[in-house]
This record gives structure tokens, sequence and C-alpha cells, in this order.
């Protein structure tokens, strides 16, 4: 097909209710106003498309018996509140929160001393930041599945990546990237490139969505033609960053080979535009790949710069120095429009980038791009085995294992399952090659999209999660702020089911499901990991350093073991609390009155606090976890002496 037929033209699009939706869709845009908020068409019953309503065997599945458990987790990242939500599927229940980004009253992060230091702190002690923006989250792979190690999630705004430790489900780890805005894609390699013995997850691979000046620092500001992005490479177990890459374009999404060849990410500015319609100037963009091995074997020889204060390695990405395929670090394959998304599919072979300002999916055949790196590929665009229409603002893409994918359309509000092999065999003219299997009505304008193990060699086919950005009329209204939709389908047989609905704040952005036999979580610390702890409740008590003023405290059911303790007004104050219950859910608390102190302590679990006794007086610290028949007279005295 050409090209010029790929763009958001109505005659791109042949059915009746598409048209009027895509000329809806063209003039938001033109007006840079989302085209969604006009309500769209919701007729479950439009021809085509699956019933929007549940199928009788549907409630069963979603709705758990009092005492029975979810058989997926899902790790959901947490949008504005910068943290990462776990899920039970099919039921939808929220289990847990784990705070990364900011500060979070319940388990004191960001007032604790230990998670400030993961936090970042400005000279003065106060957090260096306490917004956040998480789109991305993904985890860890061992052998192309999930090994139940760790999960990473991004903070937009600030260029972060937290790392959460899945065996406690708390944030360990935070690396602000150095040289980049908007931190966006986030995938972890499945291998290593080049030592066959390492099948599972050393790299984490960063797109970075914004052109900026580099160094950043106040020069170049009228030339946004030398502003550049950036896609990072941060070690999995260290957190630093090993190296970055100048690119051409605004990074979207990331994905990555199973054979830890290949990092791609989607670039929707390769006009490196500045204004948006600049941005959508050109008919295509690029799915640009890395070629990890020769990355680092640039970086081994030297061959980087650095940029202004940063030690990071910069290997040059852009599309100018990377013509030859011999030495191309980077390989940018031509795709329309503004692409969303890129999603490698089960069995390896493929990515997947929907078109978005194009009613199109395309399809890449991964060992085509390593041919071509090779010398073995005349022309780029020849990896591109499937351009197919699909449907109207093409996102994201999921999989169900059997050769289908799910994309979802988001002005369409559709979710259309296709057949990927299908959609080759149309591309390469087997025009009765039917690729599309199903369209399912969803509320409303959905933008990601995943199944239960989606994105691993398990892909089991069974759910599929779509992240609505749109509820409208499908909850309880609660004033101007409308939640989003979380919709549950049933993926398991040919036709897509809706099973659920479920609000969920803005704005969660991905996530992903797998099972859950492949988490083994700890529910009690081990005392060894705090070198902090008081192991003996004996060994509590008050010392001092000149003005620096330390106390030590146990807690068990249902007291401190401490019953007052006496500082003097002016002192530092650090006050550091051990919970020797070593049983199963039993948590402690710590609040202290007029002192903004707050936190929780875990079985087994050391926290430290430390502040300014400023205001004199008694300060009745108390436990904020009902622990115990004695909960509220669990206490202990402060005494702040003038
Ligand atoms: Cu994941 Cu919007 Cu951040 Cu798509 S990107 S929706
Ligand atoms: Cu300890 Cu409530
Ligand atoms: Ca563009």
């Amino acid at each position: 097909m050409s090209h010029k037929k790929d763009d958001m033209s109505t005659e791109a699009v042949g059915l009746g209710r598409r048209r009027f939706l895509n000329t809806a869709a063209l003039t938001g845009l033109t007006l840079g106003v989302a085209a969604c908020n006009d309500k769209p068409e919701t007729a479950p019953a439009a021809s085509g498309t699956s019933a929007a309503a549940p199928a009788a065997h549907a409630n069963s599945s979603t709705h758990l018996k009092p005492g029975e458990l979810d058989t997926y987790y899902g790790i959901w990242s947490g949008g504005h509140t910068g943290d990462m939500r776990i899920l039970g599927l099919p039921s939808g229940r929220e289990i847990h929160r784990i705070p990364c980004f900011v500060p979070d009253a319940l388990v004191g992060w960001g007032v604790t001393n230990e998670s400030k230091a993961i936090m970042g702190t400005k000279p003065d002690g106060h957090l260096r930041y306490t917004v956040a923006d998480t789109h991305h989250t993904h985890a860890s792979y061992k052998d192309g599945n999930y090994d139940g190690r760790y999960a990473w999630i991004n903070d937009k705004i600030n260029s972060r990546i937290a790392r959460v430790r899945l065996d406690y489900f708390v944030c360990d780890k935070i690396t602000e990237l150095p040289n980049v805005q908007g931190f966006h894609g986030i995938f972890p390699d499945k291998a290593d490139p080049v030592d066959p013995a390492i099948n599972y997850t050393t790299r984490v691979f960063c797109g970075a969505e914004f052109a900026i000046p580099l160094p950043n620092n106040g020069g170049d500001i009228d030339k946004p033609e030398k502003y550049r992005s950036m896609f990072t490479c941060v070690d999995a177990e260290s957190m630093e960053v090993r190296w970055q890459v100048l690119i051409d374009g605004n990074c979207d999404l990331t994905a990555t080979s199973y054979d830890g060849k290949l990092a791609a990410t989607n670039q929707y500015n390769i006009e490196n535009g500045v204004h948006y319609e600049d941005m959508m100037s050109s008919e295509r963009d690029a799915c640009l790949f890395f070629n990890i091995a020769r990355i680092e074997e640039a970086v081994k020889a030297g061959k980087f710069t650095t940029v202004g204060t940063s030690k990071v390695p910069v290997v040059d990405g852009t599309r100018e120095s990377n013509k030859d395929p011999k030495t191309a670090l980077t390989a940018y394959v031509s795709v329309p429009k503004n692409p969303h998304g890129v999603n490698a599919s089960p069995d390896a072979k493929y990515f997947i980038c929907a078109g978005k300002l194009s009613p199109t999916a395309t399809v890449i055949e991964l060992s085509k791009v390593l041919d071509w790196f090779d010398g073995k590929l005349a022309e780029l665009d020849k990896a591109i085995v499937a351009e197919v229409e699909i449907g109207l603002g093409p996102l994201h893409t999921a999989f169900d294992g059997r050769g289908n994918a799910y994309t979802t359309l988001f002005l369409d509000s559709q979710v259309v399952k296709w057949n990927v092999d299908a959609a080759i065999k149309f591309h390469a003219g087997d025009k009765a090659a039917k690729y599309v299997v199903d369209r399912l009505d969803v509320h409303y304008q959905p933008g990601h999209i995943n199944a239960s193990q989606s994105e691993t060699r398990a892909a089991d086919g069974k759910y599929l999660a779509v992240g609505c950005k749109f509820s409208k009329d499908r909850f309880l209204p609660v004033g101007p702020l409308h939640p989003e939709n979380e919709q549950l389908i049933d993926i398991s047989g040919e036709k897509m089911v809706l099973l659920a609905d479920h609000p969920v704040r803005g704005e969660p952005h991905d996530f992903i499901i797998f099972k859950r036999d492949l988490l083994k979580p700890k529910q009690v610390y081990d005392l060894d990991e705090f070198p902090l702890a008081t192991k003996d409740p004996k060994e509590s008590g008050v010392t001092r350093n000149g003005k620096k003023v330390t106390v030590r405290i146990t807690s068990q059911a249902p007291a401190f073991s401490l019953r007052e303790f006496t500082v003097k007004k002016g002192d530092e104050v650090t006050l550091i609390l051990t919970n020797l219950d070593k049983i199963e859910d039993l948590t402690h608390g710590f609040a202290i009155p007029k002192y903004n102190v707050n936190f929780i302590v875990n079985p087994l679990e050391t926290k430290s606090v430390t502040f300014m006794a400023d205001q004199p007086g008694i300060f009745w610290c108390y436990c904020t976890h009902f622990c115990h028949a004695l909960h509220l007279e669990m206490r202990t005295r402060m005494i702040v002496e003038a």
C-alpha cells in the first residue's frame, strides 16, 4: 500500500462510523484539543463488534468467593501518586501500593531516613522532588519469563527510574537519568547479546521523550535544531547509568528482543519539531533499533563523548551518523505516523508499532533488522513484513501466545484482535487473508493494553486488561474529575468478552499481568537486613553526643520498649524503631504529633527518623496501626525539655 494512504485521510477507512470519528479526530488534533472530549458513539451493538454486555459465564470468572485468592498478579503504574500498585486478577482488587517517587504517610515514605536516602534529598535534608508521573512498569526476566526479582517504574517529570524488590514489595533504589527530560519508555533486557549464559535481565533501557540542549545549562536555547534526546542503559543490579545514545526523534515506548541483541523505541517526532504541527508534518517517523553489542563495543573502545558534568559515556546514534550498516549502532526503520507503542511478540520474532495518526499497525521482523546490520539486507525498510489497517488511533498492542495481537484504538474506542501471520500474508499480496479476527467496544478511549503473560514466552491468552482514559458514564458521578476505567476482557475464546469495569485514579498508563506462582514474597523481614536494628529490647534508650541524640526503641504488641524518653529543645534527634514482633501481619506504627513524623515498621523491620526537637512539651508518640486489643494504649511519651 502507498504510504500516502496511511495517513488519517477519510478515504483511508471505509466504515461510516469510522469516517465520522476520523473527521472528528482530525479536527480535534488541528485545534489542539483531545478529540475524545466529544462523547463517542457508544452503541454497543455496532455491527462487526462483539457485544459489550458480559456473557453469562463471565461474572463467575471475575467474582471470587470470600477467601478465594486471585490467580494472577497485576503490577500497575500509579500515575501521579508516584507509586506502584499491586492488583489481584481476575478480581481486580487492589492489594497493595508501593510508594516510590512521592511521599506516602502510611509507610512513612519520604519521612524515614532510609526512604529519603532512596528518594534523594537537597543539602537541607528536604526531599528533592515530591511530585511524579509514572507511566511504565516492567519486571525482570529469566529464560523469557518473569523471574520475580525486580520491577522497574519510570517517573516522566523528573526522569527517574525506581526499582522495586519483588521479595518484599518495596522500592530499594531510585536513579535520576542525566542529560534527558521526559524519561518515558522503560524495558529490561531479556538476555545478554553476547554471553548466552546470561539469560536474564542485567540492563534496563530507558527512552527519553523531550529533546533538550546538551548540556542543558542555558546555551542553545534559541537553536532547537540542536536539541536532542537520548536513550539510556541502566545497570539492573547497581542501578547506575551505563551508557547513553544520542538520537533523533522523541521516544515513546521501549521494547527488547528475547535474544538480547536489539532494543527499540518508537519515535514520533523524527522531524525533531518543537511544535505539534511540526511533529506531525511527516507521513512517517521511525521505530529506532539499537544494536546493543555494538554500542557496548564502542563504549569499551572509548568511542564516546560526555555531556556537561555528566561522566556517562554517550555514543552517537543519530540517523546521519549511522547510515552504513557495517558500523551502525542504530537503525531507523520508517513507520507511519507519530507511532505509539512498540511491543515484542511472545514468539520472539516481531516488534509491532501502532500508527496512532495512521490507522495501521506495522510488523517488523527482528531477524531482518539483524540481517541489515550484518549487511545481508540491502534496504532496511524490507524488515517491515506487514503494515495493515486495523482502525483509528492505534496505540498499544498485547498478545495471546496463539498468534493474535490485540491493539487499542484510541479514536474508535475499541480493541481490535488481529492475526499477525494473516496480516503478513495480506501485506505480501494475499488479499483474501482476513487478519482482523474481532473487535470489541471499550469504554472509552483506550491507551495501554496488556494480556496475561503477554510480553513473555509464556503468553497464555486468558485475560486482557485495557486502560481506558475516559470513563464518562460508567461509574457513579463524583464531580468533574472522573476516574479512568480499567476494563478486564476474557480472551480465551475466538471472541473477546468484556468481564468487568474498575475505576482507577489517574493515570496508571501501563501494567503487566502474570501468574501468581512466579512470585514468592516474604512476609517477615530479616533483622540482619537492617544495620541499625535493635535486636534486644534491653538495648533501648537515649544516648547523647553533644546536641545529637539517638533514641532506640523496639515495639512488641502492645508496648514500645520505652514508656517515655527525654530530649532537650534544640537537639537533633534520631529515633530508631525496631519491630521485634516476628509473626506475619503484625505491623506497628509510630506517629509524633506536631513533629510531622508518621511511619510503620513491619515484622522484624527497622526504620529511623531524624528531626529537630524545636517545640518543648509532652508529645504522645502513638502506634498508628491497629495491632492488638491494646493498640490505643500502645504509646510512649516524648518529653522535650525547654
Ligand atoms: Cu505508555 Cu501515553 Cu506514556 Cu501510551 S504512553 S497511553
Ligand atoms: Cu502497635 Cu497498634
Ligand atoms: Ca512525526
